[in-house]
């Protein structure tokens, strides 16, 4: 970003959230996205739109005591960023993972505001969780902590205000264990959490959305190329709630998927994860939480540590976590002669490794519009559990499909009016500014 464009959008910005380089990166790409807006509109300037969106409207953080399996008391910290409610009520995920931090937390809301706007339904953006690892804890260790959680969260969240959902680490055990506290707390059966049963108040295709959602967006992408998956290779990391149903999917629709990955390495299967190896990596990561390691040694495939983004492939899909794309892995991918990158995770691309990307014509979607199927169908389920109702899953599906077409076009046909066709990160920040920007413009200085 250039100094005069920096001093433009920057307003104290990096003064007042110092030590807070993922938050600051976030708001940086956002607000060099946006530029032909603001040309085109002074009026956002003139009224602080931006010094206003970039500050959350609410900022909680509290401890988390809790006691383990031997009887010791330890203590984790929790964050929910209620980020802007010019669009509905907060809404957003909750990650626990020891890497859980203001900064991240705050980005992660930041960008959930802009993602939700771009999905039309009425829904704020928030983020939260803890610095916590379920991942080695038993289930009563898990239990204790989420209870220990919700009894102080609940008092900051409902239907109409805040509506938590998954995240890293929180998966269907976690909303479980969180929905119960809730419920006890407020003596209420309501939908302040989703991603709930399907017994109790969840929705069909809650679990898939993110990764159905995320290769229905890809899908959309190649065909503006005369392109589809039938036949594609693919490269995938997480093989987690978002990748595992990401992979699913692409196997349904003739790709072949031949990485997965974990925190230590990489498998290389060019055979494609296909048949009862899909049962295997579906075991391995929800029943075992295991090493794919595993799976090298179950099928006789190549291992490697590191990331998977060296191998041959025409589409890439990060599913994993923050960071998992940086310049040398854009490099790399170029080199193997990839085509397509989307992020099935949030903010899993460095800003260099994305502009590296578009500069050697690769389509690059980026998550708050290729990932915003989990949040579209969390929208669904609190449409359903708001007339007490549940939809089949094919009305689900057919309303994840349309979401993440309608995002699509949404983003390209900004990308076109503001000068940068085909650009998805462009047209998805600029469509979900004008969304959000447009609301609080109306809704006055509060
Ligand atoms: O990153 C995300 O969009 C999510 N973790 C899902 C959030 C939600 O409220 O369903």
């Amino acid at each position: 970003m250039s100094l005069a464009l920096r001093s433009r959008v920057d307003d104290g910005l990096s003064g007042r959230n110092q030590g807070e380089p993922e938050f600051l990166s976030a708001v940086a790409e956002a607000w060099e996205n946006i530029q032909p807006v603001l040309d085109r509109h002074p009026e956002f300037l003139a009224a602080n739109i931006l010094q206003r969106m970039a500050e959350p409207e609410r900022q909680i953080m509290f401890r988390v005591p809790w006691t383990d399996d031997s009887g010791a008391v330890r203590v984790n910290r929790g964050f929910r960023v209620e980020f802007n409610s010019a669009l509905g009520p907060y809404k957003g995920g909750l990650r626990f993972h020891p890497s859980v931090n203001l900064s991240i937390i705050k980005a992660l809301a930041f960008e959930q505001g802009l993602k939700n706007a771009l999905t039309g339904l009425s829904l704020g953006g928030a983020k939260g969780g803890a610095d916590f690892q379920p991942r080695g804890c038993s289930d009563g260790e898990v239990m204790r902590f989420c209870q220990s959680f919700m009894a102080e969260l609940f008092r900051h969240i409902g239907p109409s205000t805040d509506v938590p959902a998954g995240d890293i680490g929180v998966g269907a055990r976690e909303i479980g264990f969180l929905f119960g506290q809730y419920k006890r707390l407020v003596n209420r059966f309501e939908g302040s959490l989703t991603g709930k049963g399907l017994g109790w108040g969840g929705s069909q295709i809650r679990p898939q959305a993110t990764g159905y959602g995320l290769v229905y967006f890809t899908a959309e992408a190649l065909a503006t190329r005369g392109l589809s998956f039938e036949g594609k290779v693919v490269a995938l990391s997480g093989f987690g709630n978002v990748g595992f149903y990401a992979l699913e999917k692409l196997n349904s629709l003739g790709a072949s998927v031949v990485t997965i990955a974990d925190e230590d390495g990489h498998i290389h299967d060019p055979d494609g994860i296909r048949g009862d190896k899909l049962r295997f990596v579906h075991d391995l990561w929800f029943k075992r939480r295991g090493s794919v390691r595993e799976y090298a040694e179950e099928y006789r495939v190549l291992y490697e540590p590191g990331r998977p983004w060296a191998v041959p492939c025409d589409v890439a899909l990060p599913t994993a976590t923050q960071g998992e794309i940086d310049l040398a892995d854009a490099r790399n991918l170029v080199d193997a002669g990839c085509l397509c990158v989307a992020e099935g995770a949030n903010l899993p691309c460095s800003s260099d490794a994305i502009r590296y990307l578009r500069e050697h014509g690769v389509m690059f979607a980026p998550g708050k519009a290729a990932n915003a199927g989990g949040v579209a169908v969390s929208g669904l389920e609190m449409a359903q559990n708001g007339s007490r109702c549940q939809w089949t899953r094919e009305e689900v599906d057919r309303r994840l499909k349309e979401t993440m077409s309608s995002i699509h076009k949404l983003s390209l046909e900004a990308a076109e009016a503001y000068g940068w066709p085909g650009d998805y990160a462009k047209g998805a920040d600029i469509a979900a500014f004008l969304k959000l920007g447009n609301a609080m413009m109306d809704q006055g200085v509060v």
